[in-house]
């Protein structure tokens, strides 16, 4: 059902200065950065292994952009640090539904908007021994994928 590591999310409290960090220390190079709006974050992608076509994995560091987000109140309470994991479905939906089957909860009746086009859905640190898991369906593991354009 979960096929990789799609990413692990590192809430931080400066993007750019993190980003810095991650250059110079690994040679790190920023694959992506956008804004998400809705999850309240300014977020940087740096890619480990795979290629633009999939299979990749990364590091998903996270700058809060509003206080009343997810991230500004984990920065709050823990500091800077693993925020959670993600694993990566070919069927976001699917696994959403059978996870939630076996009775963790699931946050959001639908998969939303993640990185790059992604499709992203949590399960709740309570229900996971304490880790905030994301499952995602990456823009190029989505069915269908391609074949349109
Ligand atoms: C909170 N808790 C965590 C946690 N966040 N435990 C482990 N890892 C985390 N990241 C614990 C917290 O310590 C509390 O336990 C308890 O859960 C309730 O936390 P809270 O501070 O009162 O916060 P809530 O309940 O308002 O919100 C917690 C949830 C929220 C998990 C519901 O963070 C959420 O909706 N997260 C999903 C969205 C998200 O994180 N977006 C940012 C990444 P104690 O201390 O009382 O025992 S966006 C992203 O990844 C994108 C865009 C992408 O991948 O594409
Ligand atoms: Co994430």
């Amino acid at each position: 059902m979960l096929t990789r590591i799609d990413h692990i999310g590192i809430a931080c409290r400066d993007l750019d200065t993190t980003v810095a960090f991650y250059r110079a220390t690994y040679g790190f190079e920023v694959h992506h950065t956008e804004v998400n709006e809705e999850q309240g974050v300014r977020e940087a992608m740096l890619r480990i292994n795979g290629t633009d076509d999939g299979g990749a994995s990364w590091i998903q560091l996270l700058e809060p952009i509003r206080e009343d987000s997810p991230v500004a109140k984990w920065l709050a309470k823990h500091g800077e640090g693993v925020h959670h994991i993600a694993f990566g479905t070919a069927d976001v939906d699917g696994a959403a539904q059978a996870v939630g089957a076996r009775g963790v909860r699931v946050l959001y009746d639908e998969p939303r908007r993640g990185s790059m086009d992604s499709r992203i859905t949590f399960l709740h640190p309570k229900d996971c021994h304490g880790v905030l898991t994301e499952l995602v369906t990456a823009a190029q593991d989505a069915p269908g994928h391609g074949e349109h354009g």
